[in-house]
């Protein structure tokens, strides 16, 4: 899973970036136009307890894929059209972090001139609608001169897809507060739509905005949040500096000032929802190890994240869950005793925090 770090230049993406990913960036490379990654694992305390009851051999841990997407030429505002280099590093993203500056900073101008966070959001919305707007636009018009020419059955069934995005977008909203069917988010997949893709809106606050932050996220949240967008907000200058502390001290650090979970912890969790995401565990004394599978996911689906191979040859998960095995002391022989742990065939749906084991043949 990637996750792109959008926003408009000095909003604290790199800061965010930085945070996240316990990096640090050259700082003659942040003022580059040039795109970062870095691989994030995924902090779970569930998958720290059960490392701590096998002491395996091996930890593997989910991993998120964090992009600060930089593209946007410094100083360009949010009302001039992206570039299509910003617009083609943000397709490869499955959801977005909008960063939208709310700390002032003197030194470091806003690119508009103030500070004002629903025009940073709508100019960001606008500039997606419009670029998904041409893209449907053109894709329609070609498939409609290919099937006068002759019928083309693919072409045929994207015709009325495109149109009901078309539509939306011409009421100028983003295609992500649409519901799809299955099949039509396959058809559209191809096109690598902006819109369509889960956002989550990162408010960036300066400390000395402690008091204040719950007003802006309320007054942002009722405007904009919506499907598949999310609200969030983070101090990202304090919470740079907490991340390059050792985890005891940073927990203080941040107690003091009231910060409740890091940004990293927020970014993910919110992520997972919007993306529909949980996780299930696979552990022992070899490995211990956290899995993404989407909501709904099968038994039978769940063996094939594992390997390929276990999805055909799929026999019984042995299942139990996470509580129920720690309730237990942390023993499959006490679960198995009480009947928490059960055998489910292929139809049955994973929950997040299920500890499996595949029969295969
Ligand atoms: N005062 C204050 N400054 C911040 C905060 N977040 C970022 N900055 C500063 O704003 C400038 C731009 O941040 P950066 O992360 O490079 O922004 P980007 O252009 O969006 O990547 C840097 O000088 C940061 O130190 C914040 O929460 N408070
Ligand atoms: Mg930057």
């Amino acid at each position: 899973m990637q996750i792109g770090i959008v926003g408009l230049p000095f909003s604290g993406k790199s800061t965010l970036f930085q945070t996240i990913t316990k990096t640090h960036l050259d700082p003659s490379a942040l003022t580059k136009v040039e795109t970062h990654h870095a691989i994030v694992k995924i902090p779970d305390a569930r998958l720290d307890k059960c490392v701590e009851i096998f002491a395996p051999k091996n930890t593997v841990h989910a991993t998120i894929e964090f992009v600060d997407v930089v593209g946007l030429k410094k100083g360009e505002s949010g009302s001039t059209q992206f570039t299509t280099n910003f617009l083609s590093n943000v397709k490869s993203n499955d959801a977005l972090v909008q960063v939208v500056r709310l700390f002032t900073n003197e030194t470091v101008p806003h690119p508009d001139g103030s500070i004002n966070a629903l025009r940073d959001i709508e100019s960001f919305e606008t500039e997606f609608i419009l670029s998904d707007l041409s893209l449907v636009e053109t894709r329609i018009e070609r498939i409609k001169k290919q099937l006068m020419k002759m019928q083309d059955e693919l072409a045929k069934r994207e015709l009325p897809v495109l149109e009901k995005c078309k539509q939306i977008l011409d009421g100028e909203k983003p295609l992500r507060e649409m519901d799809f069917s299955k099949d039509e988010i396959h058809l559209l997949k191809t096109y690598q739509l902006l819109s369509i893709k889960p956002m989550l809106i990162a408010l960036n606050f300066d400390e000395s905005q402690r008091g204040e932050t719950e007003k802006y996220v309320k007054l942002v949240s009722e405007k904009k949040e919506g499907k598949n967008t999310k609200i969030v907000s983070f101090f990202g200058k304090i919470e740079m500096e907490v991340s390059e502390l050792p985890d005891d001290e940073a927990k203080v650090f941040m107690e003091e000032y009231g910060i409740k979970e890091s940004a990293l912890n927020t970014l993910i969790r919110e992520a997972y929802t919007l993306l529909g995401l949980h996780s299930f565990f696979t552990v022992g004394e070899d490995e211990c190890r956290a899995w993404t599978i989407k909501n709904g996911m099968t038994a039978q689906e769940a063996a094939g994240v594992i390997h390929s191979d276990f999805f055909a040859k799929f026999i019984r998960a042995e299942v139990v869950h996470y509580d129920h095995f720690i309730t237990a002391g942390g023993s499959f022989a006490k679960t198995r005793e009480s009947g928490l742990w059960r055998l489910e065939g292929k139809e049955y749906i994973v929950k997040d925090g299920d500890i499996i084991s595949i029969r295969h043949s």
